[in-house]
Order: C-alpha cells, then structure tokens, then sequence
C-alpha cells in the first residue's frame, strides 16, 4: 500500500465500496460510510445490541418510538434499562428508579417481559450462528464472533459480513446493533461500545497503543471502582501511564492483576473466541478426600453439586429432563442412576431432591469415593419448570430460587448459603424434609 492510499471502505447502508474520500456514498448519499486501513485485515468482533430491552419494547408498541422510555420498577425498584432519548437526560442502568424519574419526569416507565428479551436476544444468535460457529455469547444481548477463514464462504471481508448482519438485524428483528471489529477480544468489545447506537467502531493494530494510551485504566476488564482507586493512589490513572511499567514492577504490585495490566495496555490479549457448546449434559461431580458411606455426609455434597449444575444450565439457558446421579465405590466401580421429570428443570432444588430420591437407595453401607449429580436430555430453558404443573410448594422454592440467584449475581456466590451446604467440610448436615 502506498502512503497516499486511499484507506478501504464501504457504506454502512447500501454496502457498496467507498471508492473516493467522498464524505457521503456515492451510490446512496448515506453518510454512514466507514472507512479503515485495516479494514480488510480484521475478524474479531464484539455486538451488542443498542439499549436491548428498550429497543424491544419501542419496536412492538411504536408510540413509544419517539419517548424517552424506562424499562424497570420490577422487584428491585431499579433501571433496568433506558432507551437513549432517556439517556440524554441522565437515566443509567441500575439507578433505583425515583431518581430516574426526577432526571427525566416525562418518561414511560415499561415492566421488564423477560421472556420476550430471551426470545429476541436468541433469535438474533441464531442469526450470528448462520455467519460462523465460532459465536461466543456474553449476555442476552452480545457476543464475540471470530470471522477469520470466512472470507470464501461469504465472499465478502469480515467487515462488510458484519455491516451486513447489522442491515439484516435491523430489517428483520426490529432493533439495533452496535459492532467492534478488531485483532483482540479486549478491542473488540472497547470498540462496540465506542460509538453506540447503530455503531460501527474499529481498533487496528497499528492504533491500538496509541489509542490504549489516552483511556482510563478503568476501561481494562477487571479494574472496577475499588481497584481505580488503588491504581489512581499511585498515581496511574490512564492506560498511558500503565504503559510506562514493565511486567516485572506491575506483577510485583498488583500480583496476577499486573501481569492483565501489563498485557491489556499494550493492546496484547490472546484469548480466543470460545464457541458455546452443544453440550449433550451438564453435570458436577467431585471426589472426596475420605470415602463416605453415610446419607447424612454425603447429602451437602449433593446439594453443591446440584447448584453448581443449576447455575451452569441458567447460564447456558438450557434445562433437562433427566436427572443423573453418579457414584464411584471405593473399589471404583461405578453406579448411575436415571430420572425423568414430568417437564424440563434447572432449578437446583429439583435437581437436588431427585437426586436425593435416587442417592437414599444407594446409601447402604457402601463406601464411596465419588459423587456426581447431572442433567441430560437437554432444551432450551423456555419450557423448564413451568409454574402451573409444579406444584404449590416447589414454586414457592422456584421464586426463592430466583430471588437468591438474584442476589448472588448482585453480592457474589458466597453470599447465599442454604441450608445444606452451609458449614459444608465441617459436619455435614442432614437434610431438611420440606
Ligand atoms: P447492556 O448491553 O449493558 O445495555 P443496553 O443494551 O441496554 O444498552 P447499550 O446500548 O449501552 O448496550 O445490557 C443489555 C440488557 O441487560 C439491558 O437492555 C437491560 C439489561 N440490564 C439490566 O437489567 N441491568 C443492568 O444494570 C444492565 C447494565 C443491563
Ligand atoms: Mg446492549
Ligand atoms: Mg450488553
């Protein structure tokens, strides 16, 4: 390439090529005409949709189209989301929502439906997957995609596939996508974020130190508000500074952390895009230190096992059918035994009590050196543990459930003991027939 060369590009609208510095396309006028040196040269991408839920709501109740909106007031009395028109006006996420109607009076306040956000958010997957199986979902509304090798498949670059799907998100989901296109999964995903909504934002390689240079440490993953503070007592406070340090100086600081600012500030991140997948089942299992033989020590382990899978299948959005228990006897022969439930489940508290049910046969005198608790048979989580069919009580369990994954996402795993695996290594407590 010569110096003067025009760097390569295209229109965001129409797609086609943007041959000359024109500002404007010079097939359809558009102004979005997205032009980079190496736009040619990169395939990693991050896409988040453009305030999801709201957008969601505008697209099915077009009245809303023009108001600033809220979506939130549900059980926490917080933003979930706002809409930006609401945004300009100061409404952020998580904001309890009072103070959100004081910055912006005038706004409609819509109840989260998050069912429909799942359903949408998993149609426009779907959409990714048909690009690349190398698809890795973040949240309900984003993942990395890696392009590379796709060129001959799509016959087009990764840049005009990705302008392309952020057409076809538009036309026939109804919402609105951000796009990141870079070399590293770090980019990426600060380039998404760089020129929301309906952004199209690129980091190369020959930029990335430079423009790394001028950010907050806070923009590094991993640095939330306790570790800035740490980092600005010491006088760091914009990657550029971070830059001036050698690994060694950082390491010793701030331990496994300062080998991520090292590596981050530079721009360096190896991690690759890790398609989600198609697992047959989930499970859990772990080996003791000393055999056990007892119902009594062998039912908190069975208990942290089936949160440990529940969390996995919530995660994931998948439920199962058929619940597997799985033992190893302390001449290592091995035991499984099957369950399946009327309905889909990825509640724990199911988990764990038939497995229960099956475990109370096994346990007669047997020494064991292993336990395991799965789930097979998987589907998707939108027909699990419906309401109407589970009966009174477990439904009350379903909500507790929901309420203490709520607040562990909120204050951490460690936050929420139940009664079963709370003082777990120590005694080991009989269950509790409820
Ligand atoms: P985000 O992608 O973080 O936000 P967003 O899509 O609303 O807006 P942006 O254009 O900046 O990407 O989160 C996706 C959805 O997750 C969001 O629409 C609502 C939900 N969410 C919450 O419920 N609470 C929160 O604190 C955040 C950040 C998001
Ligand atoms: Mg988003
Ligand atoms: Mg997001």
């Amino acid at each position: 390439m010569t110096v003067n060369a025009l760097p390569r590009g295209f229109c965001r609208d129409c797609l086609a090529p943007a041959e000359t510095d024109a500002k404007r396309c010079r097939a359809c006028g558009s102004p979005r005409v997205l032009r980079h040196p190496e736009l040619d040269a990169l395939s990693l991408a991050h896409i988040d949709c453009d305030a999801f839920y709201a957008a969601v709501e505008k697209r099915d109740n077009p009245e809303l189209r023009d108001k600033p909106v809220i979506i939130g007031g549900g059980k926490r009395g917080v933003v979930s989301t706002a809409c930006y028109i609401a945004r300009i006006n100061g409404v952020r996420s998580a904001m309890p929502m009072f103070k959100a109607l004081e910055a912006c009076p005038t706004a409609v306040v819509v109840k989260p439906d998050m069912e429909k956000y799942v359903r949408v958010g998993r149609q426009v997957r779907d959409m990714m997957q048909a690009l690349t199986p190398m698809v890795e979902p973040i949240s309900i509304d984003e993942a990395f995609l890696d392009l590379a090798g796709t060129r001959k498949l799509h016959g087009a670059s990764p840049a005009l596939v990705l302008a392309r799907f952020a057409r076809q998100v538009e036309q026939e989901v109804g919402i609105t996508v951000s796009v990141g296109l870079s070399y590293c999964k770090f980019l990426a995903k600060v380039a998404s974020d760089r020129d929301k909504p309906r952004g199209f934002s690129v980091i190369g390689q020959a930029e990335a130190v430079s423009f790394l240079a001028q950010q907050p440490v806070t923009l590094i993953w991993g640095v939330g508000k306790a570790f800035a503070a740490t980092l600005a007592g010491d006088g760091l406070r914009s990657i550029g500074q971070l830059q001036t340090l050698e690994r060694g100086e950082l390491m010793r600081r701030y331990g496994t952390m300062g080998d991520r600012l090292y590596h981050l500030s530079r721009g360096l991140d190896e991690r690759s895009v890790k398609p989600r997948s198609e697992a047959k089942s989930v499970s859990s299992e772990t080996t003791f230190d000393t055999d056990l033989s007892r119902f009594e020590d062998l039912v908190p382990v069975l208990r942290a096992l089936s949160e440990r899978v529940s969390a996995r299948l919530k995660k994931a959005d998948i439920a199962g059918r058929t619940i597997v228990l799985k033992l190893k006897t302390a001449d290592f022969r091995i035991r499984t035994r099957n369950r399946q439930l009327g309905d889909p489940t990825r509640l724990a508290d199911r988990i764990f009590h038939t497995g229960l049910d099956m475990l109370r046969r096994e346990t007669d005198g047997t020494r064991y050196r292993l336990l395991g608790i799965g789930v097979s048979d998987l589907t998707d989580a939108g027909k699990a543990d419906p309401p109407d069919l589970v009966d009174q009580l477990s439904h009350k369990r379903a909500l507790a459930e929901g309420a203490i994954d709520s607040l562990r996402e909120k204050f951490g795993r460690q936050a929420v003991e139940t009664g079963y695996t709370f003082g777990r290594g120590r005694a080991g407590r009989p269950p509790r027939e409820d």
